[in-house]
Formats: structure tokens, sequence, C-alpha cells
């Protein structure tokens, strides 16, 4: 397989400036002719051939300026214009097949309907083109199909014509005013209805907006609608950014690779990221469809008017969007003076970054957040581009303020709207804006592995000084984050120092004249650097790197009475949570070695006492609590562990939970009941927060020996559930008790659940990864009932989202069962990514990443890990999965 360089980027010999499409859609062959007004680049290289690249197509004929040419030749992988003048017509005729399009890239079909997915190089399996970012045109769509099988049909822009035609077909024509790359186009046809919102925006205008989908879930569409509403206000509010088109449309479709895509006035979305409502979605499905609904509106501007020039700068426009979105959700949690809230919203972020990217950063995969090669560009849609890229983003903010960066933004987007553009130019427009030397924060963006900063600390009493030594490393990198690393970062280190009294000191630094803030960001350029505070009254405890200001470990010595007193008393929200984290995790991990030494549990009171005070808490939010009272998870723990043993992580885990819910059994009941949430329904942050605590109570209940509180409790919360999230909460109490008491009282509320929402696909992938991710019996490992699952009426490997509910959850969040030590999780692992290899090579690539920490794991598994591997190397044949498992042996 070829490796594509980011240092071989070259710009097109070609440019195309306008593009008009016409579609005659059939299932089964659809015909596409391509008219394309194509000049040679004055800034490229001369190049006497026009390539063209196709996938998967078939040729019907072409020509050049209304005439047919010998000197265009169609060939496997594109095609292929000789000598081609300096400017000229195109037109191509092709076609391709939707309807046998298992790879959800292209052109397809979804229940019965027309759609496209064309992010990252779909497009040319629908029509020869010059598929790059950095090619723009402005389109024109003519769709034709059978009016009774397809009476909608969509594409990007306005609605400029449409009308009948013979044979029982009708057409529509769209015209999309904005120069945009290929992977932006779309088009959506087939029986579907609209909710429909007009509304104006800051300059006056009137937009008319609308969520599609089919009949039976147009009762689904309003908290879509509602957050699009959200998005487009809070966007004009913080950023100054209007909607620019006078319609704006979102499609769900129910067989989609991923969440959702911005194709420019036409988003089309997976059905579980817009379809929402209390019987089928739960708080959380809620919190994430308003903020996918954000992130694929707000990508408009960043992703679709400033665009990436190439691939390698994917980050320019995700991690700036999922920035924005994580912004637009605090917000909506409560505002942006609700401290909180915010906090709540941003614990939950870094607490995927640590669990998705820091693995991924620790690995094979491990890659910059602009990287600088790949095989497949679909693998590049990471956690480290997205993720780490939103933090590299935050830090940009964190420096300059919420203005500065705001003057950054402006000036990005004054010098390039409607460019196709680097995270060099970003960085730029940010430094600009400041008068900052940005240069050396360009290692954000070229090395890999999660940076660690170690603490080290000195009071002197007598002359009332505070030393701060921070170092900074890689710890223990992976050779291929190792590769990419140049030199110390620009780390923002944001730091408080907490007196005995528990309230933050006023902070002095050596040099300054006064005392400002309670809070200080300090800069770290060096591999390791002191800062003096002064006029420090009394030894205080320092309060690190708070709200998580850089994406860094922090290593530091705290002891346990220290981390319980920061719990209790920071004054930022993050780390209080971080504290209460940061003694879990040490707890846990003494257990876990104990377990995989073979030696018994011993573990000490300070976890117990610290979520009893959390617990019982009434000044801390009900959401705050949940958060902070969830212990780490088995996978976490286990990356963290010397050799990841997954087993012990289960047992340590397992044994605190039942250690914390024997001690605190009377607290877990009087919050279970305190936090109830009686009466109609509330969609708000605020009843949210009630059911998330009540949920983790009752969790933590079912771990008691005797089990007769949670089961009676679990039972009528099942029985009288009125919101899918207490109705699911209830359900895994129940399969939590029953799998270690052995009972059988999840039998009826489970067959129940799927009774009752069997028509109902989201709510049904939800019972089979609740069934996928369960406790393991001895009689009756999780793997037999998944295979067992795989043979039910309702499975079906081809959709993704069945596959994600069954597959992925087993081998993804179901450690202990999945990592069996006979390897019968592997086996099944191998299997299931070779038959998903040929049906869907991005979704195997997916699943064939989780045995990419193998390396990791005890002799015993990394032996069967490596036999799996290998076996998926020798059959495997998609480039995406190769350069996964290939990476991944190398
Ligand atoms: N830009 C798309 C992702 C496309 C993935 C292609 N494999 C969704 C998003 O990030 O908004
Ligand atoms: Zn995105």
């Amino acid at each position: 397989p070829t490796t594509i360089l980011r240092a071989d980027y070259a710009a097109p010999a070609f440019l195309i400036d306008t593009v008009a499409l016409e579609f005659d859609l059939v299932p089964e062959r659809t015909v596409v002719r391509n008219t394309m007004r194509v000049r040679r680049n004055p800034a490229a290289g001369r190049a006497s051939n026009l390539e063209l690249v196709g996938e998967q197509l078939e040729f019907i004929s072409a020509a050049i300026d209304g005439h047919p040419s010998a000197a265009i030749r169609a060939h496997e992988g594109g095609l292929t214009v000789n000598d081609a003048p300096d400017a000229f017509e195109l037109t191509i005729t092709g076609a391709c097949s939707p309807a046998a399009n298992t790879t959800l890239m292209g052109l397809y079909v979804s229940g019965g309907n027309f759609c496209t997915q064309c992010e990252a190089q779909g497009f040319r399996r629908i029509t020869w083109f010059l598929d790059r970012p950095d090619v723009m045109a402005t389109f024109t769509v003519t769709l034709r199909a059978d009016k009774d099988a397809c009476p909608v049909l969509l594409s990007n822009g306005n609605l400029i014509e449409q009308g009948d035609l013979p044979d029982g077909r009708h057409y529509a024509k769209w015209e999309d005013p904005f120069k945009k790359p290929s992977y932006l186009f779309a088009l959506v046809a087939g029986k579907l209805v609209a909710l429909e919102e007009r509304i104006r925006t800051g300059s006056g205008k009137e937009k008319l907006l609308q969520v599609w989908v089919k009949p039976q879930d147009l009762d689904k569409t309003g908290h879509a609608m509602d957050s699009l509403v959200r998005s487009i206000h809070w966007d004009e509010e913080r950023f100054g950014l209007e909607l620019d088109l006078d319609r704006f449309m979102i499609v769900a479709v129910s067989d989609f690779n991923m969440g959702a895509m911005e194709n420019k006035g036409l988003n089309i979305f997976n059905t579980k990221c817009i379809l929402a409502n209390p019987e089928t979605a739960t708080d959380t499905d809620f919190a994430n469809i308003e903020s996918i609904v954000g992130h694929e509106y707000f990508h408009n501007w960043t992703g679709n008017r400033v665009t990436c020039r190439d691939w390698f700068q994917l980050s320019l426009k995700e991690g700036l969007t999922v920035f924005r979105d994580q912004e637009f959700s605090a917000a909506m949690s409560g505002g942006n003076e609700n401290e909180a809230a915010r906090a709540t919203k941003r614990i939950e972020d870094v607490c995927v970054l640590r669990q998705m990217q820091f693995g991924e950063d620790a690995g094979p995969m491990a890659h910059p957040v602009r990287p600088e090669s790949y095989v497949e560009i679909n693998n590049f849609y990471t956690a480290t581009v997205y993720r780490k890229g939103a933090e590299v983003v935050r830090m940009y903010q964190t420096l300059f303020g919420r203005e500065g960066f705001r003057k950054g933004m402006d000036l990005y987007f004054q010098r390039h709207d409607g460019q196709a553009v680097t995270c060099d130019d970003f960085r730029q427009a940010m430094a600009d804006a400041n008068g900052r030397d940005l240069s050396q924060f360009e290692r954000w963006y070229s090395q890999a592995g999660t940076p660690r900063v170690r603490v080290t600390t000195q009071y002197d009493e007598a002359g009332r000084r505070y030393r701060v030594t921070l170092a900074q490393d890689y710890g223990d990198a992976s050779p291929a984050a190792r590769a990419t690393q140049s030199g110390p970062l620009l780390i923002p280190f944001s730091i408080g120092l907490v007196g005995q009294d528990g309230a933050d000191m006023p902070l002095r630094l050596e040099g300054e004249r006064e005392a400002g803030g309670t809070t200080r960001v300090l800069e770290l350029t060096e591999a390791q650097q002191c800062f003096t505070f002064i006029d420090v009254p009394e030894k205080p405890l320092p309060s690190l790197l708070r709200d998580f200001s850089a994406p860094a470990i922090v290593e530091y010595d705290y002891g346990n009475d220290e981390l319980a007193f920061l719990l209790a008393h920071d004054s930022d929200p993050f780390n209080r949570w971080e504290a209460g984290q940061r003694l879990a995790t040490r707890e846990l991990l003494t257990l876990a070695e104990q377990a995989a030494d073979g030696r018994s549990f011993d573990m000490s009171d300070a976890l117990v006492e610290a979520f009893r005070s959390v617990l019982t808490d009434e000044s801390l939010s009900p959401s705050f609590r949940a958060l902070a009272l969830m212990l780490p998870t088995e996978t976490y723990l286990a990356e963290r562990m010397a050799v990841s043993d997954p087993a012990a992580a289960h047992a340590a885990r397992r044994f605190a939970r039942r250690r914390l819910s024997e001690a605190l059994r009377q607290e877990w009941l009087a919050a279970y009941e305190r936090h109830l949430t009686p009466g109609a329904y509330e969609a708000t942050p605020e009843a949210a927060g009630h059911r998330g605590l009540k949920g983790s109570a009752l969790m933590y209940l079912s771990e008691l020996d005797d089990p007769a509180d949670a089961v009676r409790l679990a039972t009528r919360q099942y029985d009288i559930a009125n919101n899918v999230t207490d109705r699911m909460g209830a359900l895994s109490a129940l399969m939590n008790a029953a799998a270690g008491k052995g009972g059988d009282f999840a039998k009826r509320p489970l067959d129940d659940f799927y009774a009752r929402f069997e028509h109902d696909p989201l709510v049904i992938d939800k019972w089979f990864a609740l069934q996928a991710t369960q406790r393991g019996r001895a009689e009756r490992p999780v793997i037999d009932v998944v295979r067992g699952l795989m043979q039910h009426p309702a499975f079906n490997l081809k959709n993704p989202n069945r596959a994600r509910a069954l597959i992925f959850s087993f081998c993804g969040a179901n450690p202990a069962q999945f990592h069996a030590a006979n390897g019968s999780g592997y086996a099944f692992w191998a299997e299931q990514v070779l038959a998903l290899d040929a049906i869907n090579p991005q979704v195997a690539a997916r699943l064939a990443r989780t045995l990419e920490l193998w390396r990791r794991f005890t002799p015993a598994l990394s032996a069967q890990m490596r036999a799996a591997l290998e076996q998926v190397n020798a059959d495997a044949k998609s480039r995406d999965v190769c350069e996964i498992v290939q990476k991944a042996l190398a």
C-alpha cells in the first residue's frame, strides 16, 4: 500500500471552477453526467495531462467542449486527459450502483432512500474529479428520480427549479452559491418528511430550517431543531458568524459510518445523533445530539467557508470545531456564569480525552495532531485529530483569553474566507492578532505523545516563598510518538495555591509589584523551569493544571489527606473532581496489583470517606456528584498498570464498588430517595443531574451482597419509568445484581424492553449494547450471549449502528469478558473484523483498533492477541484494516 506524505504536498495542476451534475437516480444503476469548467492552475507547475480520480465507476462517455476526444482515457483508478488545453469544458458520463454499495461511502441506499457521504474521498465513487479539498468549485445539481419512490429530492444550496418528467419521474435543480471542495457535496432522495422552522438571523434575514426524517420519526425531531436554532444564535453571539444560506437542512439516515456530516447546507446525520424523545433517548443522547448538531452547524464556517488545504490539516477544521461545540454545550448547560455547570462539561470532555486519546498516543497509531503520513485517510479521523486538536485550540484561548481568541478568529476569517488553508495559517492568525511569536507552539501540531509535567514544590517559611518547579517530558512514549519529538512544548500551566482554611491565596510571583488573582497561567517553555511565589503566609497546597489547561499528565506526590482536602475545598471545580479521581485511581491501581499478584485485597478508608463527603455534600450539584462518584473505567486502569491485566482491573474495581456500596449503604439509599424525579419528565440539565445521581446510587446498591433493596427499587423504577434514562438505569442495575447473585430478576424487564421498542431501531441498539456490556457469570460467559445475539433476527452486520451496539460494545466496553484468558474474545474479534472488512472497511478498521495496545498486556494475553492480529493481517483485503493491523504488528 502507498503511504501519502505531508511533505509531498503539491498544488493541483488544474482547477475546476464550476460543476454541473445530473443524476438519474436508480438504485441498481445510477447514471451521473458531470460537466466541469477546467483550467490550468497558474500557481502550479506545468503538467501536460489532467489526471482525475474515479473509483468503482462504469465509464460511459466523455467530451471536451462538447466533442468526443481521443485525448480522454478512462482507466483503473481514474481518467486522464492527455495534453489538456489551458481552459476547457469537460463532460463525463458514468454510472455507479448505490444499492450494491455497502461501504457507505459515495452514493448509497439506506432504508430505501438515496444518500451520500463524500468526506474524505467518497466523491470519486460518484464521478471522476480532482477529489481533493484544495479544489473548490460552485456546484449545480439536477436530480431525476421516480416520483413515488423519491418524492423528496435534496442537494446543497438553494432549490432553483423543479417539475415533472415523463414516465412517473420528476426532477429538482439545486444551486450552491458558495465554492466548495467535493467532499462537501451531498444529495438525498427518498420518502422523507420535515419539521420546519423559520428564523431571523442577526442581519434580519429570514432562514428556512428543516429536519428531514422518515415519516415515523417526525415526533423525534424537536430536540434537534431546538439545538440547531440555539447553535445559530450562539455562533452569532460568540463569534459573530452568521448563517450564510437562505436554507439549512439536516437529514437523518439509519446507515451511517460515523455521527454526522457537515455537507454545505445539507447536513446528513446518523439517526442516532438526531432522533430523540424522552421514551427513546437518554439524557446522554440528548446532550450528544445538541453538541453534534452544533458541531456540524459550526463547520459551516470552520471547515466549509474556510476549509483544509489537504487532509493532513484535518484538525484545522475538526479540532477547532470540537472546541467550538464544547464551548457551545458548556454555555447551554448552564451559561457562561455558572462555573459548576461549565465544569461538568469540561470533566466529561477530559474523561473522553483520557480514555480515547491517551491510549492512542501511547500505541502504534500514535500521530501528531497534524499527521505526517497516512495510508488510508479515514483511519485518521481520530481522538488525536479531534480531541487533542480541540485541546490545542483551547490553549490559545487559555493563553490569550476569550477576547484575544476572538481577535484571532476574526483575523483568520478576514484572511482566509473562501480558501483552503493549513494549521499554520490558523496559528499565524492567532499569533498576529495577539502580537505573539507562536513558533514554539507549532510543536503541539507536530509532536505525538502525551506530555508529562512533573511538579516539585518547596516552601521557605522564613522567606514566605513557595517555589514550584515544573519539568516536562514525554514519559515512556511509544516509538511511533518518540519519532516525532524534537523539543519542549509551550504549556499553559494553570495553578492556584490553596491555604489551610481551604481558600485560595492571592498570587504574587517574584518580580511582580503586587498580588493579583488566585489562578495563574504559568507558561512553561523549557524542559524545566522554576516559578517562585512570594508573600506566601503559610505552606499552601498546590492546585495544579486547573481546568485541565493543557492535554498533559501531571505528576505530583500528593498525600491521600491532601487529595481529600482538595476534593473538599478546591475552588476550581475541575480540580475538585480531579483530586477524587487521583485518589480513586491510586487505590484501584494498588488493588489491581494485589489482584495481579494473587494477594488478598487491602483497601484503606480514604476513598470511602472521600466518597461519603461528596455524596452527602448538598452544596454540590447532583451532576457534579454523579461524576465525582464514578470510578475510573477498567480500561483506563488497565492502561495505567505496569502490565495491563484486565481481569485484575475488573476484580479491583468490583472490590472497590462493593466496599463503597456496603460502607455507604444508608447514604446511597438516602441519595436514591432524595433524587427521585416524580411527576412529568423534564429535559433540563438539572433534572438530568438528579436522574444521574439517582442512577449512580442504584448501581452501587446493586453491588450489595444482599440485592433486595436494589431489586425492589430498580423493579419499581423500571415499571413506572417515563423516560429511557430511568428505564435503562433500572435494567442495568437489575442485570448487575443478577450477575452477582445468580438471580433472574432481569429477564422479565429485558424481554419487556425488547417488546416495547421492537420497532425503534435506536432503542433496540441499546438493548443489544446492554447485553454485550453486562458483567459475566461463571456459568455463562458474555461471549456466548453475544454469539447468540448475532443470530437474533434483529441483528444485521451491515448496519453500522447495530454492529457497534453488539460487537464494538463487547470488544471495546467489556474488557474483562473480551480479554477472557482462553482467547475466545480475540477469535471472535478476528472473525468480525474480517467479516466487516468485506462489507465496510471503515467500520472494520475501527473494530481492528481494539487490539492495538496488545504489547502492553500480560504475556499470556498478548501472545493470543498477536495471533489474532496476524490472522487478520493475512486475510484482510482493505487498505483501511491492513494499515491498522500492520502498524500494530510492526
Ligand atoms: N467531518 C465528518 C467526518 C467525516 C469522516 C469521514 N471518514 C464529521 C465531523 O467531524 O463533523
Ligand atoms: Zn467535524
